[in-house]
């Protein structure tokens, strides 16, 4: 079934946590980002861990190596289940975030190719196809692929094979979860859920259309 990961990109704590804890029975995982924890300090992943959904730090690490494993040390600590990074950086620097991911019994997905549409400008042309490869060599776990451009997912997926891939872009920008549903291991959906009048309704709603 494909998971339905609900991106809290909201920055006020109370209600990260309250649209949290109504989603939380639709949902199989959070996203957290800049927005939320710039706010809020990590201190917010102490304050949804009693949801036991497991917690993905969408920080797109792109870094040296060195300085990729301390933010990623720093994410499994605070008690983070796994962690997005940047592919583009290159093999040392992706695998380190790897490396720490594993060593933490957690998960590193590399972002191939971006969903909004400035993204075809340097990732098409055969550097999104490059980076997937660099996922599979590194022992990622998963790739980022867009939501919006079905097709892409359906080339990346050629060369990551069965890993995984989540894919943001449903709703607000445009994919189409029913298309998009179909070709990925979980579909990440921000907007269309935290801004709706019921988020729970919406989370139910999205929840149902599964592979
Ligand atoms: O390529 C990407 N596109 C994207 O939207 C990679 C991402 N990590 N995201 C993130 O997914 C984005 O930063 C936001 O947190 C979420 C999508 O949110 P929404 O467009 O559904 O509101």
């Amino acid at each position: 079934m494909t998971e339905l990961v609900l991106s809290l990109d909201v920055l006020d704590r109370k209600q990260a946590v309250s649209v949290a804890e109504s989603c939380a029975p639709f949902i199989d995982a959070l996203k957290i980002g800049y927005p939320l924890v710039l706010s809020t300090g990590l201190s917010i992943v102490e304050d949804l861990a009693d949801l036991a959904l497991p917690l993905i730090a969408d920080f797109k690490v792109a870094d040296i190596p060195n300085t990729n494993r301390l933010i990623c040390e720093a994410v499994f600590s605070a008690g983070f289940d796994a962690v997005i990074a940047h592919g583009f950086v290159g093999p040392d620097a992706a695998r380190t975030c790897v490396e720490v991911a594993h060593n933490h019994s957690g998960a590193a997905y590399i972002v191939a190719e971006m969903s909004h549409p400035g993204a075809t400008e340097f990732f098409h042309g055969g550097v999104a196809e490059s980076i997937a490869e660099l996922a599979v060599t590194c022992r990622a776990d998963g790739i980022i692929a867009p939501a919006t451009r079905p097709e892409r997912i359906s080339r990346l997926r050629e060369i990551v094979g069965s890993k995984a891939i989540y894919s943001p872009g449903v709703g607000a920008q445009g994919g189409d979860l029913d298309t998009v549903a179909r070709l990925v291991d979980g579909v990440i959906v921000g907007r269309s859920i935290y801004e709706a009048e019921n988020p729970a309704a919406e989370a139910e709603r999205f929840s149902r259309i599964r592979r």
